[in-house]
């Protein structure tokens, strides 16, 4: 255990040999990604498990909530936002506000100097064992602030060795810090790359800051693009797990993103994040105050399944904030403002993170044996039959919120191959307090209109009325249940309600990505 009493203890001298050590720890023990793994093909996958990927890789991604859908429902991470600078422009970005890319456009509660984010992070991992990584992603970008970025890295490294690090840029600098990434055993980087193709660039980037010197237009997207792909191929060639986010922007870079996708896949990116545009007018962006709109649900889906082929998507990105603390979807940071953290008693106890650790590991065991125990007792037919299922949940893994006490949804593809996450539905709270407002649930109906039931651990005489009115068959009897196995086993019903003639199969249409969700507290 290791008491700390105050940053001011925590001094650069003291930790640079912590830090070789790690280096050499990390030289010891990694080969770096294997050929297959290293080109993104499909044994890496952000929901595979561990027989899927060299032990490796494995290692790197089973306890980092952005790579491995798995383990988002079980761990946790947490931002700094010790990175203002930014050194480009995008259209969905307005400076007052954290990064669109990485983090929710709101306003950053608070910058933090290197000192503060580790105390911070120290006094997070203190309260939640299943925090993981520390990302730093903005609420500029980490590399135009590289000595801000590396200091925290390494005050963080020396006291919490077991804390992954990862870290969020636009590209343009990357080229010049891959040393340093190694070097610091930054193990995971996710590069923003919205376009391989300087004239759908222009139309993203007005201006960016290089060489000493402003750039515009179709000249400043080519400069942008270089650098970012030279940056991801020195990053692969050191071993470092690359993901590449895109924002979906329609009638600018959707279908253009098939040939981003395509490009980063060659080049060994192994999880592709494809996202979709926030852009409403209040939030002062180009984009939103010109009336571009964002994708709905089924075109962000459909653009996400044709980039899946040997390439792993990721689908549970929550675009959070650059201060985000606590598990994928739910925003813990106000817990955590300097003034508390300051005031905390910090015991960062790695015996208590090993335990809990240990114990997600046997949970992670039982979840698929149920899914694996359901797999095997669906028949062999309906493979004409998908559908898409809404689940609440609180984490962990099952099915344990209530219906009315959920901000999101998450969204399950059934079929004859079993249960896959597909997405998540930001959504108003239907239950304020002991009532249901009627239009927080049209919002809902709204959120998840493309799927055909809505499984939660609890759900009202109410809502469920309103919900089969809208054909969303309301389940609450797998309450506190695995929700891959439950997934499967509501599909095997309802192929032999089919079968029986219980029931008619009817395609669903589209659902909305709610946009203002992206901008409330
Ligand atoms: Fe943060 Fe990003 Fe690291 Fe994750 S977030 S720096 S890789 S630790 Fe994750 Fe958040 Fe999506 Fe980013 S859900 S916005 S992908
Ligand atoms: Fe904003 Fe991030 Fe783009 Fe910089 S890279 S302009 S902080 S969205």
């Amino acid at each position: 255990m290791v008491t700390l009493p105050n940053t001011a203890t925590i001094a650069l001298k003291d930790i640079r040999p912590m830090r070789e050590h790690r280096a050499a720890l990390a030289e010891a023990e990694t080969t770096g990604c294997s050929s297959s793994s290293a080109k993104g093909e499909s044994s890496c996958g952000s929901s595979a498990g561990a027989g899927d990927m060299p032990p490796e890789i494995w290692e790197k991604v089973k306890n980092h909530p952005c790579y491995s859908e798995q383990a988002h429902h079980h761990y946790a991470r947490m931002h700094v936002a010790v990175a203002p600078a930014c050194n480009i422009q995008c259209n969905y970005c307005n400076r007052k506000y954290d990064c669109s890319n990485e983090s929710r456009p709101g306003v950053v509660s608070e910058r933090l100097t290197p000192e503060q984010a580790a105390r911070k992070v120290l006094a997070v991992a203190s309260e939640i064992p299943q925090m993981t990584v520390l990302g730093i992603a903005g609420p500029g970008d980490a590399l135009a602030n590289p000595a801000k970025t590396f200091q925290t890295f390494e005050l963080v490294a020396a006291q919490a060795p077991d804390i992954k690090l990862c870290l969020s840029t636009n590209g343009l600098a990357l080229p010049d810090y891959v040393d340093q990434i190694k070097a610091y055993n930054v193990d995971h980087v996710t590069i923003t790359i919205n376009m391989v193709d300087p004239d759908v660039g222009a139309r993203i980037y007005p201006w960016i800051f290089y060489n000493h010197k402003r750039w515009h237009g179709r000249e400043a997207a080519k400069i942008l693009s270089e650098r970012q792909l030279l940056g991801l191929e020195m990053l692969v060639a050191q071993g470092i797990l690359v993901k590449v986010n895109s924002v979906m922007i329609p009638g600018v870079n959707d279908q253009h993103l098939i040939e981003v996708n395509r490009a980063v896949k060659s080049r060994g990116a192994f999880l592709h994040n494809i996202m979709p545009l926030i852009s409403e007018a209040e939030h002062g962006t180009w984009f939103g105050l010109n009336g571009q709109r964002g994708p709905s649900a089924q075109e962000l889906k459909a653009l996400q399944d044709s980039c899946e082929g040997e390439m792993n998507m990721m689908r549970h990105c929550r675009q959070c904030r650059a201060d985000a603390v606590g598990l994928l979807g739910e925003d813990r940071s106000a817990e955590f403002s300097t003034e508390k953290v300051m005031a905390m008693e910090v015991n960062y106890d790695l015996d208590k993170r090993q335990a809990y650790q240990a114990e997600v590991d046997g949970k992670r065991a039982e979840i698929n044996s149920a899914r694996d125990a359901e797999l095997a007792a669906l028949a062999d037919d309906h493979e004409d039959i998908t559908l898409l299922l809404a689940v609440a949940t609180k984490g962990g893994g099952t099915i344990n919120e209530h219906f009315g006490h959920a901000h999101e949804f998450q969204i399950y593809e059934a079929s004859r191959r079993g249960a896959k996450f597909v997405g998540h539905r930001r959504v108003d709270l239907y239950c304020q307090g002991g009532y249901g407002e009627e239009d927080a649930l049209a919002g809902v109906i709204r959120a998840i209109n493309d799927c055909h039931a809505v499984l939660a651990s609890k759900i009202g005489g109410c809502p469920k009325g309103s919900l089969r009115e809208a054909g969303i068959e309301p389940i609450d009897h797998y309450a506190h249940e695995y929700i891959e196995g439950s997934v499967i086993n509501y599909f095997k019903s309802y192929v032999e309600r089919v079968a029986a003639g219980e029931i008619e199969h009817t395609a669903r249409g589209d659902a909305s990505i709610r946009q203002g969700a992206f901008i409330a507290a």
